[in-house]
């Protein structure tokens, strides 16, 4: 039995697993959750991040414009399930107050820590690169200063401060659909200075993870580690398949790997994750976790064109994580060389 350290979450989206599932973790039955040509000149809305926000929810979408470039659209919801997004795209300032708008931005996750809310995305610095805001309101948005040299396109940060410092999870990459990529850590006493960097995880040498791997949502807090929901790649005759899955992470010292799995948690199946801008993709950026009861709700991009959900609880993940665990040296060192 693992718990989940975080808060209560009454009011998570839930749904049992149907009583003819035995996967380890079960979609919504109200997939997709989001529809083409949602808003304004957003034509689809996926890969995006939600948390909890007074008494409903708040996110940071992923909107592909109609001319083609993506950018960050705020959502709003009482039931984290129905959104209403707003029609203009976030309008950053930079720390002076001026306004900031990124030449484009995708793939935006939402963490909190202590009570500071940050925006990590993907976005152009002289090649593509991580960039960052924070907002207490959700109506100011400020941008930091970029963690990262360019190229990097895949980043999160953990919900706390480990040993005094924030963490943040990244994947280094080329200027292309790269096809490598490892899981790294880096630190910062202040979020502007990046440093004392770690490897977490490579590619494993099965398929579906056997590419490229990057982090999803900010890892969640148990008892027996960080929970880490990844997305992992493999290379096919008909291109890119985005499946997810998980690790556990050591408490203190998260570039160590106590626990991956063999198996996948979640591979493209659905029509919504098969069919679309970009076939088979399911891209994890965000989970909803509820200490109470242990469960878990994960917002998954679909096939680049949609927003599902899936469930599980913290039983069942780690219960799988642990029955199907292939963790390897390079998984459980430091990660220095
Ligand atoms: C990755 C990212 C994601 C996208 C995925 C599949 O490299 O750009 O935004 O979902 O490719 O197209």
């Amino acid at each position: 039995m693992a718990k989940i350290l975080s808060s209560p979450l009454p009011n998570i989206p839930w749904e049992d697993r149907p009583s003819d599932c035995s996967e380890p973790m079960w979609r919504f039955s109200g997939n997709p959750i989001t529809k083409r040509n949602p808003v304004g000149e957003v034509a689809r809305i996926f890969n995006s991040a939600v948390m909890p926000y007074n008494e409903g929810f708040v996110g940071v979408f992923r909107g592909e414009q109609k001319n083609g470039v993506p950018h960050i659209y705020l959502g709003r919801s009482s039931d984290g399930i129905s959104w209403d997004f707003g029609k203009e795209k976030i309008p950053f300032t930079d720390p002076d107050g001026k306004p900031f708008m990124p030449i484009y931005a995708y793939d935006p996750r939402l963490v909190k820590v202590e009570d500071v809310y940050y925006i990590i995305w993907c976005q152009d610095f002289y090649g593509a690169s991580i960039g960052i805001a924070k907002t207490t309101d959700f109506k100011k948005f400020e941008r930091i200063e970029n963690p990262f040299l360019p190229y990097n396109r895949n980043a999160v940060l953990f919900p706390r401060k480990i040993g005094g410092r924030y963490v943040m999870l990244s994947r280094p990459c080329d200027n292309g659909h790269t096809a490598f990529g490892d899981i790294f850590l880096s630190e910062s006493p202040d979020m502007e200075l990046w440093g004392r960097h770690r490897h977490v995880m490579s590619p494993s040498h099965r398929w579906w993870d056997a590419m490229k791997i990057g982090a999803g949502p900010a890892p969640i807090e148990t008892d027996l580690g960080w929970l880490l929901i990844y997305h992992g790649v493999v290379n096919t005759c008909n291109g890119y398949v985005y499946s997810i899955g998980a690790a556990i992470l050591d408490r203190d010292e998260p570039s160590k790997v106590l626990h991956r799995c063999t198996d996948y948690l979640l591979t493209p199946e659905e029509w919504y994750e098969e069919r679309g801008f970009v076939p088979n993709v399911c891209f994890p950026c965000a989970a909803l976790a509820d200490s109470e009861t242990g469960r878990i709700a994960l917002y998954y991009g679909c096939a680049d064109s949609y927003v599902g959900i899936a469930f599980t609880d913290i039983d069942t993940v780690t219960d799988f994580i642990l029955t199907h665990d292939c963790t390897t040296e390079t998984d459980t060192e430091i990660g220095k060389r």
